[in-house]
């Protein structure tokens, strides 16, 4: 059921500006603004006007001039929202701002609220549900990367995606109902083989989607980089060096860090986030063990790790170092190794690491941190450890609704395919088949309730 009633909202961000837009949106939205609207010839009305023009006037409350104004029309429904749209531009004193708000909640129209444009353009059907919310992460996008999803996603990347899965399940069903009808006669008119390469390519590209939100989720918040060694090996140093501030204290003395430190920075359109850990030592101290349990669990959730090594020690010793961390790499991961200190480290030690076997997750660069020296190769391995082509080309899930729905679908079409190898009946197959695709209706909105949609919408800011 759709709200009839005109919403109006301050749709620029909030305080003094040079201009601000107040939006209005619904059947009554041109009406409501020719109340407080004056041409300059006096007698030129909003509602004669074509849709998608300008209109230069004065915003009057009864004789009093609010302010001098222009006027976009847009008419229902080609506008964003699907209804009629007002959006008057204004200087952006404060003042003004509230007084046309308190002048046009005055001629009828009513305080929108958080994302309600938005999700009238949902239940107008002008976007689907996974677009909808994508507005609010092109809004919020902070580097290139998650813009280029978040407009990817707004533009419908994600529901073709869906719609194709959507597809491809109903043709399943089609054929497994369709051996239902004429169950009586026992014939199996789908073929089982077919049946079951369909649902393998089903479970393939919604398991590819739900493991891309691992990476959708960084991109949107920061490439979780975990900077981990032994004690004194210049972490911390590392970590201010790429942050270019001090945000870390160092020090000689070994154990400095005791507990994880943060922050993001973007570099060549990528936001990564920093770890900055306890240095890893046998020691006594309670406190500092709690710190080291806690790098080793940052390191479990990083997208790359970093790890540190003083290249003033003896090599067996660093080696060793280096193969206790590979252990706790899993698939996935990037293990980048910085050798440190190189402007005062040991020939043998740099020697023998430049010639150490790498896998392919696992590059190494020598470095000064306390110099500066090297990091832009550093650097280069971490952005190119994320592999940006994959941003490009793939559909990379980035919100966690759609990633839990993306979990239940994907344990859905699991039970098709253990009901395939044990033969169940088609009728089971078939309810399972069901529930998947009620899963992805979720995801695009096709199936939704006002739950749902007042949990997501409440997350936007008012006037989007
Ligand atoms: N010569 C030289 N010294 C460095 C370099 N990087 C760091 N250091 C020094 O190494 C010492 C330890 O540096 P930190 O950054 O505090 O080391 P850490 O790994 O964070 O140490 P913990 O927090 O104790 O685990 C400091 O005295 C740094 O100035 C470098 O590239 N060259
Ligand atoms: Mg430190």
């Amino acid at each position: 059921m759709l709200d009839q009633s005109t919403i109006c909202a301050i749709s620029t961000s909030p305080g003094m500006g040079a201009i601000a837009v107040i939006r209005l949106s619904g059947s009554e939205a041109i009406a409501i603004a020719d109340k407080s609207f004056r041409s300059p010839n006096k007698n030129k009305k909003l509602a004669e006007q074509l849709p998608n023009t300008l209109h230069f006037g004065q915003f009057i409350n009864e004789q009093e001039i609010i302010d001098e104004v222009v006027v976009a029309l847009f008419k229902a429904p080609h506008s964003f929202t699907g209804e009629d749209i007002v959006e008057i531009s204004c200087h952006g004193s404060t003042f003004i701002q509230q007084k046309i708000l308190e002048v046009l909640i005055g001629n009828g129209a009513r305080m929108a609220l958080p994302g309600e444009f938005t999700q009238r353009a949902f239940l107008n059907g002008k976007m689907d549900l996974s677009q909808a919310e994508a507005v609010a992460d092109v809004i919020a996008s902070s580097n290139a990367a998650a813009h280029k999803l978040a407009i990817n996603q707004m533009r419908g990347g994600f529901s073709k995606e869906i719609g194709a899965l959507r597809e491809q399940l109903l043709h399943f069903t089609a054929m497994v109902e369709l051996e239902l009808d004429f169950s009586e006669e026992d014939v199996e008119f789908a073929d089982r083989r077919e049946l079951r390469n369909l649902t393998e390519r089903i479970e393939r590209l919604l398991r590819k989607l739900k493991n891309s939100f691992q990476l959708g989720n960084a991109i949107k918040n920061g490439i979780p980089v975990a900077i981990v060694g032994e004690t004194n090996v210049g972490k911390s140093t590392l970590l201010n060096a790429l942050l270019n501030e001090d945000k870390a204290i160092v020090s000689d003395i070994h154990g400095t860090t005791r507990d994880v430190i943060e922050d993001v920075v973007n570099i060549h359109g990528t936001a990564f986030r920093f770890f900055d850990t306890a240095g890893i030592r046998e020691t006594s101290d309670h406190i500092e063990n709690l710190g080291i349990e806690r790098s080793y669990s940052k390191l479990e959730q990083a997208t790359v790790v970093l790890l540190v090594v003083d290249t003033n020690n003896p090599f067996p010793l660093v080696k060793s170092r280096i193969d206790k961390i590979r252990e706790r790499i899993s698939p996935g991961q990037t293990l980048i190794i910085v050798a440190n200190k190189i402007d005062s480290g040991l020939r043998d030690t740099m020697q023998l690491l430049e010639v150490v076997d790498l896998a392919d997750h696992e590059k190494i660069v020598f470095v000064a941190a306390k110099q500066k020296e090297n990091l832009d190769e550093l650097i280069d391995h971490m952005v190119r450890s994320i592999n940006i082509d994959t941003v490009e080309q793939d559909v990379i899930v980035t919100n966690a609704r759609h990633y839990e729905i993306l979990k239940h679908a994907h344990e859905a079409i699991l039970r098709v395919l253990d009901g395939l190898d044990t033969g169940i009946t088609g009728d089971f197959l078939s309810q399972d088949i069901r529930e998947c695709l009620h899963y992805l209706s979720e995801i695009t909105g096709e199936i939704s309730n006002y739950e749902v949609l007042g949990h997501i919408f409440k997350n936007f800011c008012i006037g989007k």
